[in-house]
């Protein structure tokens, strides 16, 4: 925090979003009107999960970085019946709450649920079969590219096989409108990571001198959200002080959308190769199916390929 509110444009890394209310928060986000994503993610998952479950195997390790309330899971649970489900997640209030659920859902599934920081090297327990990494939601377009290539590097190292859900690049209204609701829950969600450096850090934010201002960068190809000062104002974090100039704002998060050509690129760069990608009947939004190339047989035998996988 104290790094990132020192640098000339304030920038926060958007992880910190998921405390127990900002967990709350984005889950109603996913069932508003305007916030296409989930709708589209789930709606392309059930009409291709038959293709879906060929590319990932039966029986294999499911591992879902970026849980949440594993939304879109059950229709693969059902599909490839796995012999484990790993949720990987840095909000220990969405993880217990989507275990409890769906080891209700699923008695004879064995869930093991890891709570860590996925920007981080993360140790998993050993594989007792072939692993398949499954990264829904386009979290990955809230990582930088640069974070998102050690990200797919890391995988790489922990299964052969990928699927990630990606958001298109589209009409830059339908972008905007996704994240400026008009019952103002992304803004709340924004402004809850002022609320939680409250709490947590003992800081004194007003938070009705800020102000959610989120819009689209083509350039960029991402939507940005800030948290905007509405006020000359100094704000206290501990001994440390920080000065805000009317208008001045704290980066909180990018979103990046990409192409279907764009995002291999950025997989391709990390050792990964297209297998298939598909899209929702509105073309909203993409999931990616990448298989890990190795270039020799220790890499491939740490990302647990089904070609060369053994328990011992
Ligand atoms: N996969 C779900 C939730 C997406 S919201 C869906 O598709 O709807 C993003 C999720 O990633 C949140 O649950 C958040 O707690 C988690 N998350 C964000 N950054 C993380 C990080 N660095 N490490 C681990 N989990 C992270
Ligand atoms: C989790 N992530 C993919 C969401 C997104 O769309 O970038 C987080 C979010 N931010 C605002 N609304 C939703």
């Amino acid at each position: 925090m104290i790094a990132g509110l020192s640098l000339p444009q304030k920038s926060l890394p958007p992880k910190y979003f998921y405390d127990d209310a900002g967990s709350r928060l984005f889950e109603r986000i996913c069932r508003l009107p305007e916030y296409y994503l989930t709708r589209a993610e789930l709606a392309l998952t059930r009409r291709h999960i038959a293709a879906i479950a060929r590319f990932a195997g039966k029986g294999c390790e499911l591992i879902e970085y970026g849980s949440g309330e594993s939304l879109k899971t059950p229709l693969l649970i059902r599909a490839l019946r796995p012999a484990a489900y790993l949720p990987v997640d840095i909000s220990r209030a969405a993880l217990r709450g989507a275990a409890e659920r769906l080891g209700r859902q699923f008695p004879w599934l064995e869930i093991v649920p890891v709570h860590g920081d996925f920007l981080r090297p993360i140790e998993l327990p050993r594989a007792r079969a072939p692993r398949v990494v499954y990264f829904p939601g386009s979290t990955i377009g809230n990582l930088t590219p640069d974070e998102a290539h050690a990200f797919l590097s890391m995988t790489r190292g922990q299964a052969a096989r990928m699927l990630v859900g990606v958001d298109l690049r589209k009409d830059a209204a339908v972008l905007h409108a996704a994240y400026n609701d008009s019952r103002h829950v992304t803004a709340a969600f924004n402004l809850n990571l002022l609320a939680r450096i409250n709490r947590e850090l003992g800081a004194d934010f007003d938070l009705w001198s800020f102000a959610h201002y989120a819009f689209y960068h083509p350039a960029e190809g991402r939507i940005e959200m800030h948290l905007v000062s509405l006020a000359r104002q100094n704000v206290r974090i501990g001994p440390h002080r920080f000065a805000f100039e009317a208008g001045e704002s704290i980066h909180s998060e990018s979103s990046y959308k990409y192409s279907i050509e764009g995002f291999r690129e950025l997989a391709a760069r990390a050792g990964y190769a297209a297998q298939n990608a598909w899209t929702d009947g509105k073309g909203l939004f993409a999931l990616h199916a990448l298989k890990a190339v190795y270039r020799n047989e220790r890499q491939k035998k740490s990302g647990s390929d089904p070609d060369s996988f053994s328990s011992s």
